[in-house]
């Protein structure tokens, strides 16, 4: 299997995210590619290429011209205020209020962003660039006839939407690599999001829409980031009606009642049949994942590969979370090694 990845992943290397009340190391930070990579090379998975630079226009077919010109000058615009700190943002436009676009930066990062932890700072924008180049570049190697591919992008992408960062994401990979095959000749696109978070920002994309089905398996959001999206009566909206289906699940869910959900989202996959296949992939799904609350080990990575592959489609692999570092490399790994059968 082949592996897309750039070293400009390193170019996101913020400092803080508010978590507990307290500025603290992000939990993404690029010791997690760095892991990731090396595990590839350790089991020679496969051959690792550099993306090719595939431009801004397919990053267009997914996010809003507005929310890509602030994400590219935000950290200009921040450090022209002379703040001390990396950029957060601290008001939002809640309930009742206006959702006009504020002209100072502080009130475009409430306006923009779904989730504060997400600290924007130097490179911000170009790590963030590079990574959708890294899915798009493994999604045009899947067009080109190879049945898995693997997208090793970082910064993650599935919390973000048409206008929206956070959660540690800014273009979401997975669906401007789902809209590439769309655009190049393929009629029906599956993403499922194994992601121990539930993907809002590509069941927000892809909601009105029967071209995509999005299925995602996830912590409740009643107990769960995102907190706000992802429960089972998301179903989806106008032609899209059907074409969305989550699997919310509750704190210390295992592999077996896990699995099972699998087996339900890859049935309906397969009903479906996509020409091709979208694995927003996170492992945050392991046992001591130190954001996440389900109980999966090392090896149930391989069953649920292995279980992916049966669909027998053209299948692309994007990168999402995973926070247990130490082990992201080898639970990302079995993954695609249960897929491919090594
Ligand atoms: C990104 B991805 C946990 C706080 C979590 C943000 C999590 C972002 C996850 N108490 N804050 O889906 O792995
Ligand atoms: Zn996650």
């Amino acid at each position: 299997m082949k592996t897309f990845f750039t070293e400009k992943h390193k170019l996101r290397n913020a400092k803080t995210e508010l978590y507990g009340g307290e500025l603290v190391e992000p939990f993404e930070r690029p010791s997690r590619a760095e892991f990731i990579i090396n595990r590839v090379k350790h089991e020679n998975l496969g051959p690792i290429h550099d993306p090719q630079d595939h431009g801004m226009d397919a990053i267009y077919r997914i996010h809003d011209r507005d929310y890509v010109d602030f994400l590219q000058v935000a950290w200009e615009k921040w450090q022209a205020e002379n703040f001390a700190g990396e950029a957060i943002p601290t008001t939002w436009p809640a309930r009742r209020m206006s959702q006009r676009v504020p002209e100072f930066i502080e009130g475009k990062l409430g306006y923009y962003a779904m989730a504060c932890e997400t600290s924007i700072t130097q490179g911000t924008w170009e790590a963030a660039y590079w990574s959708a180049q890294v899915a798009l570049t493994a999604a045009a190697q899947v067009g080109a006839g190879d049945n898995g591919v693997f997208a090793l992008c970082r910064p993650p992408g599935h919390h973000s939407a048409l206008d929206m960062y956070g959660g540690y994401c800014f273009l979401n990979n997975a669906a401007i690599a789902a809209q590439s095959f769309l655009d190049n000749g393929a009629n029906r696109v599956a993403i499922v999001d194994v992601d121990f978070h539930h993907g809002n920002g590509t069941q927000d994309i892809f909601y009105q829409r029967d071209d995509v089905l999005f299925v995602s398996l996830h912590g409740d959001p009643s107990d769960a980031f995102p907190h706000f999206l992802g429960y089972r009566d998301e179903t989806g909206e106008g032609a899209g009606a059907g074409f969305n289906l989550n699997y919310p699940m509750k704190p210390g869910t295992e592999f077996d009642e896990w699995r099972a959900a699998l087996a339900e989202a890859l049935k309906r996959v397969s009903d479906y049949a996509p020409d091709a296949l979208v694995i927003s992939l996170g492992v945050d799904t392991f046992e001591t994942d130190p954001i996440s609350f389900f109980k999966l080990k090392s090896e149930d990575f391989v069953t649920y590969g292995k279980d992916i592959a049966k669909l027998q489609l053209p299948t692309l692999f994007v990168m999402e979370g995973g926070y247990d570092i130490e082990e992201i490399g080898i639970n990302t790994v079995n993954v695609l090694q249960g897929f491919s059968g090594q």
